[in-house]
């Protein structure tokens, strides 16, 4: 994803999900992800403008051992 992008965060699950950056639980990372946070089901919500050229971990605060719902943005 270039560099000044922003990621668009669609929750398609029947349970809210609060998307942040990695690591847990400080979600220093990439601030960026805060443009997503808590997200209730059929919700859209998109992260703020990436601008660090760097990779950007995220989870699932409340559930942050469950795999599934990691992932990670690639800003180039
Ligand atoms: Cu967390």
């Amino acid at each position: 994803m270039a560099s000044g992008s922003s990621v668009t965060f669609i929750n398609n699950d029947n349970q809210p999900h609060d998307m942040s950056s990695d690591p847990h639980p400080q979600h220093t990372d990439c601030p960026e992800m805060n443009g997503v946070g808590f997200i209730q089901p059929g919700q859209t919500k998109s992260t703020n403008a990436f601008r660090t050229v760097r990779t950007c971990g995220f989870h699932d605060h409340n559930q942050p051992s469950t795999v599934a719902l990691q992932g990670s943005i690639v800003v180039q």
